[in-house]
């Protein structure tokens, strides 16, 4: 594993040893005489022995990918475990000052084409194409058969309404779409059976439907969505109108239902009303009915949506309403494909659901409540629960700053009345955890290594950085018997949740395929233009539009200079081509704002205006070879 190299690309390694003395020899051509002067094997780093179980020395990798939450900064970060270091950062949302992401035309695309008609005016008018500030909560991996399957990873964006999806192979965002009907997406979950399938997205805010300034002071009256969206075409399937508002939410293991909790069942807009109520709900979604129903045409369209009624009055085959304890707000499915965890919050107990008895529920044999077959108290303030596959649950409890250890049998033992104890263990967190999530807790797979416990507050666990803190990651191993505390460390806004991953279940490549549909629009700007994006280096010029097509191969840029008019709209498109591993280029012009990276073997491209006479540098900003500094080219823009 820690052996990377490959038959077909030269490593980096090789690369910048080789390259200082070809260059020193042969001038400026340093890569073109790597590959014959031969490749140089990098030997692989003596391991060290770790000094304890959450230590990755040199030479060994990560057993875990943890695709962690950005909050908001609306991104997405890679973290291994059980090192807990972070291993890369994927912009989704938010504007990426060393990748471009926002600013490439690329990116750019991504994050315009699926933002609602409406959305996409009210940003025109600012002169804008996207938002670029998103809060990210719920990182779900795509699933096959109940467990992991390296396609994707989807993340919901609260702060405007969206959801995006990780392709797991290059580690980058392929699809944004807002949801139409909706306002702010919370929770987020996938299908697990026989596929996602559906990613499934909570409406968290309850707004007047449709919300042009209608009925704006008359709350009763707003509604909220349930929203199916098809992982695969990212087209919205359908969606739900339900009662109360949507906090979290979660799938089966057999692709029957979807549930979601409720904290306001109230349908208040202070927190007085939102938590006057002793009892808000879950509610469940019967899948089979509601597709059924949007077959039959069933739906009413808005903003090209079907949506069905599945509020508690329109007493629909499409949903059912279980009664919860005030404000629940974490929902997590255990992996043994059999029950479902709702997180008290207001309530120090949880509640554990049937799956199999919502088909009795359904069918009007039994009653809401009598879907619930356990009912244990676990602390102050529980959240969210993970799983370690051996039947034991791990709750978050927020007041208490613990994780709770407890036996899933033994709490329905309990509820039968026999007298157990089903908690095992409290270990106190730093402090007041939000998310937890085990190793491939949220599978079928799930295999109790690790746990690790995402801590809203850490206060005095570091030097004083400001009177902005750092949230505090904390490690605890759950291989054994008791729980145990290993590693901590400070993340930057927010993390509210991470998933963790096998290795095992993630390919991503070293190289572009030069096909990759990301940089489609620079292949077809370039057929336009009778370019071959892997040999020429050309200008064109299309009135007051410039596009200019330069290659870069370490250490130049295929072109050494390019001259413009002032005010003319130039496209810059660059083509890596070195076919290295961890050989990345980038393209910086100087006092324009325009920075973007280049992947080996990929395209990338920019538009902006070159409003401002005189020379400009632009210049390579990824370190790429000895002659990194050197790689550069200037943009000359006549008055
Ligand atoms: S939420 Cu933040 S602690 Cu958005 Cu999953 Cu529970
Ligand atoms: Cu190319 Cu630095």
């Amino acid at each position: 594993m820690a052996n990377d190299e490959e038959n077909c690309c030269v490593s980096r390694r090789a690369l910048l040893g080789n390259s200082t003395k070809i260059a020193t020899l042969a001038g400026l051509a340093g890569t073109a005489l790597v590959g014959a002067a031969g490749i140089v094997a990098s030997p692989a780093a003596a391991a060290e022995t770790p000094r304890n179980k959450a230590e990755v020395p040199p030479g060994q990798l990560d057993e875990y990918y943890g695709f962690w939450s950005g909050g908001q900064s609306g991104e997405v970060r890679i973290v291994g475990l059980p090192s807990m270091r972070e291993l890369m950062r994927i912009p989704v949302f938010n504007r990426c000052s060393a990748t471009g992401w926002g600013l490439t035309n690329e990116s750019l695309k991504i994050l315009s084409e699926g933002l609602m008609p409406e959305t996409q005016a009210s940003l025109a008018s600012r002169g804008r194409k996207t938002f670029d500030n998103g809060d990210t909560h719920h990182p779900r991996p795509s699933y096959t058969n109940g467990t992991y399957d390296g396609r994707y990873v989807y993340i919901n964006d609260k702060a405007n309404t969206r959801i995006a999806r990780i392709r797991c192979d290059i580690m980058k965002v392929d699809k944004i779409i807002e949801i139409p009907n909706a306002h702010a997406i919370h929770g987020l979950r996938n299908q697990r059976f026989p596929k996602t399938g559906y990613v499934f997205c909570n409406s968290e805010m309850r707004v007047p439907m449709p919300n042009h300034g209608q009925e704006m002071t008359e709350p009763k009256k707003y509604g909220c969505v349930f929203t199916a969206v098809d992982g695969e075409t990212m087209k919205v399937a359908w969606q739900v109108r339900v009662s109360g508002n949507l906090d979290n939410n979660d799938a089966d293991y057999e692709g029957k239902y979807a549930a979601a909790t409720c904290y306001n069942s109230e349908e208040g807009v202070t927190v007085a009303e939102m938590t006057a109520s002793p009892e808000d709900h879950c509610v469940v979604f019967n899948l089979k009915a509601i597709e059924e129903a949007i077959a039959a045409g069933k739906g009413t369209m808005m903003n090209g949506v079907p949506v069905l009624d599945g509020r508690k009055e329109a007493k629909s085959q499409f949903t059912r309403y279980i009664p919860i304890p005030n404000s629940p707000h974490g929902c997590n499915a255990a992996p043994d494909g059999k029950h479902l965890i709702i997180n008290g919050k207001l309530s120090p107990t949880v509640s554990i659901i049937e799956w199999a008895k919502l088909d009795e529920l359904f069918a009007g044999k039994i009653g809401e409540r009598d879907t619930i077959v356990g009912n244990p108290e676990i602390g102050l303030g529980p959240l969210h629960t993970t799983f370690d596959g051996r039947g034991n649950c791990y709750t978050s409890v927020f007041l208490d700053s613990q994780i709770v250890k407890w036996n899933l049998e033994d709490a329905i033992k309990q509820h039968k009345g026999e007298k157990v104890n089903p908690i095992r263990q409290k270990i106190d967190v730093h402090y007041q955890v939000g998310h937890t999530n085990a190793s491939m807790g949220e599978t079928k797979e799930a295999d109790g290594k690790w746990l690790v416990a995402l801590c809203k507050f850490s206060k005095d666990r570091f030097l004083n950085v400001g009177p902005l803190k750092p949230e505090n990651d904390q490690l605890i191993d759950i291989s054994g018997d008791e729980m145990k505390l290993v590693h901590d460390g400070p993340a930057f806004s927010e993390p509210h949740d991470c998933t963790i991953v096998h290795r095992s279940k993630i390919k991503p490549l070293d190289i572009y395929s030069r096909n990759d549909p990301m940089f489609a629009n620079v292949r077809e700007m370039a057929a336009k233009d009778g370019v071959n994006l892997e040999t020429d280096n050309k200008v064109i010029r299309d009135g007051n539009k410039v596009r200019v097509y330069m290659t870069s191969v370490a250490p130049a840029f295929g072109l050494t200079d390019f001259t413009v008019k002032k005010g003319d709209e130039v496209t810059v498109s660059v083509t890596n081509l070195d076919n290295v591993s961890d050989l990345t280029h980038g393209f910086t012009v100087v006092g324009h704002g325009v920075a973007m990276e280049i992947g080996p073997q990929a395209s990338a491209s920019v538009t902006f205006t070159a409003d401002r006479a005189g020379v400009h540098y632009y210049y390579c900003q990824y370190f790429c070879h000895a002659l990194h500094m050197e790689m550069q080219g200037r943009m000359l823009v006549e008055a």
